[in-house]
This record gives C-alpha cells, structure tokens and sequence, in this order.
C-alpha cells in the first residue's frame, strides 16, 4: 500500500438510510500511527464511524480523505485490504492455521507468517497445536478458543501489515491471562500504524492519543484521558461512574 495511514474526516454526514442521518458533521483528524479511541453509549454511532473509515458505504455529505485523496463518494472495492482491517471479524476457515493467517496477504510466504504470528503473540499456542501451523480448523474455527481466534486474527492484520487499523474491542468473557495475551498482540499490532479502537478497556483508552466522546451520532468531546478528565464533562461521567 501507498497510504501511510493519514485519514481525515470533513463535515461528514451519515445515514444508512438519507432520511435518517445517523452521524452528524464529523470532523477527525490521525496522523500517521495516531491511535483515536471512540467510546460512548450504545447506538451513539461508533461502529458507524469505523463503518464509514473501511468505506462501506457512500457519505451523505462531506469528505473523507486518505492522504489527501478524497474517497468519501468513490467506488473502491479493494479499500479495505489497503487500509483498514477489522479485527473483530475473523472469518476462519476450513484449512490450515498457516492458510487461515496467508489469507491476510495471499502471497506471503511461510516465513512472513510466522513471523506475523510471532508479532501477533500468536506463535506459543500454534506450536502447541496438535499439528502446529499445518492444524486443520474447522469451518468456523471452533476447534479453537475464542481467545485463540483473537490471536489468530491479530497474525492475519499483522501478515496483512495494513497501514491503519480498525479494533472493535471484545467485551467478550475471555480469561485473564488470554486477554493479557491479546492486549499484548494487539499493542504490538498497532505500533506505527494508525488505529481506531471502539474501546471497551480503560487501559486501551488510557493512552490513546486522541478519545472521542460520542452521542447520538456527534462528537461531544475530544482529547486526551487526562485532558478529558480535567473537563468534567461526560468522559469523566462514564469513567468515575
Ligand atoms: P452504531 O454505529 O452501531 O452505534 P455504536 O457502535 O456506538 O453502538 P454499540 O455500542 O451498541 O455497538 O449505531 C448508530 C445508529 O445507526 C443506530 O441508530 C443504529 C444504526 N445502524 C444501522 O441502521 N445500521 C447498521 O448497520 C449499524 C451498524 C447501525
Ligand atoms: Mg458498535
């Protein structure tokens, strides 16, 4: 991929249906490796915006720019691929775990995905698989836990080397200790890559460099942890309760 990650949203405005806008004049900036984290309450549109960033679907209104270039009304099937890859969508399939993590580049070689699983944090519960990289899964993957499928599509984003991410944090009851794991991969996955997190840890949020606050389909607030804190305004509210 050409892009470096920089992505820039205009005064856009959303709706899945016209007559129902959903996201109301949006303006974000991420600079290249940027991490932007959304929180808010259920149907404030988060995952719409991630939605809008993997060009899913056309705009109503506005620009939204990948390194300057405008793609908000163009038709390019292939964007996701180059920009933004959503973690929470794994997609296994009947094959092999190296197949299952080549599928993030259909060219890599071996070596690229181990290596991509080894960054992944994925590489330790492979090697203990019954058949290591060549293990067969099944259909939906659920030969594996769903930890282990987290892993597993971290090492696909990281073979894919994408240069901005998308992360829909699971709220999902994994273990302590698995979800130390996948932390611990998805950190090394978004290093120098931008990303955008639907945050569901504080840790996650903690240190992004830029929260978004949203609410019925805007942006309310804006700033770092720390910054938010200081406003007292709803991100305080959600996060002393
Ligand atoms: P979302 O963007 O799904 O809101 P959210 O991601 O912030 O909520 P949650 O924390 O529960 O995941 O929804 C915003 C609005 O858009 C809401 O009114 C539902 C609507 N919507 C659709 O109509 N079609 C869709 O495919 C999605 C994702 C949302
Ligand atoms: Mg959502």
């Amino acid at each position: 991929s050409e892009l470096t990650g920089e992505v820039e949203f205009e005064n856009v405005d959303f709706g899945y249906n016209p007559d129902k806008i959903v996201l109301h004049d949006i303006n974000m900036y991420a600079k290249p490796g940027q991490k932007i984290a959304f929180v808010g309450s259920t149907g404030a549109g988060k995952t719409t915006i991630t939605n809008l960033i993997n060009r899913f679907y056309d705009i109503q209104d506005g620009k939204i720019r990948y390194d300057n270039i405008n793609i908000g009304k163009i038709r390019k099937p292939d964007l996701r691929r180059s920009l933004g890859i959503v973690l929470q969508d794994t997609h296994l399939f009947t094959g092999t775990v190296m197949d299952n993590i080549r599928y993030g580049k259909l060219d890599a070689t071996d070596e690229e995905c181990i290596k991509a699983a080894k960054l992944a944090n994925a590489h330790d519960f492979i090697k203990r698989l019954p058949d290591g990289y060549n293990t067969v899964l099944t259909g939906d993957g659920s030969n594996l836990s769903q930890g282990q499928r987290q892993l597993l599509a971290i090492a696909r984003a990281a073979v894919a080397d994408p240069p901005a991410l998308i992360l829909d944090e699971a709220t999902s009851s994994i273990d302590t200790r698995t979800e130390a794991m996948v932390s611990k991969g998805m950190d090394a996955l978004m290093e120098g890559r931008t990303s955008f997190v639907i945050a569901h840890r504080l840790s996650t949020v903690k240190d992004a460099d830029c929260i978004m606050v949203m609410e019925q389909g805007r942006i309310i607030e804006r700033g770092t942890h720390d910054q938010l804190i200081d406003m007292k305004g709803r991100y305080y509210q959600l996060y002393t309760g």
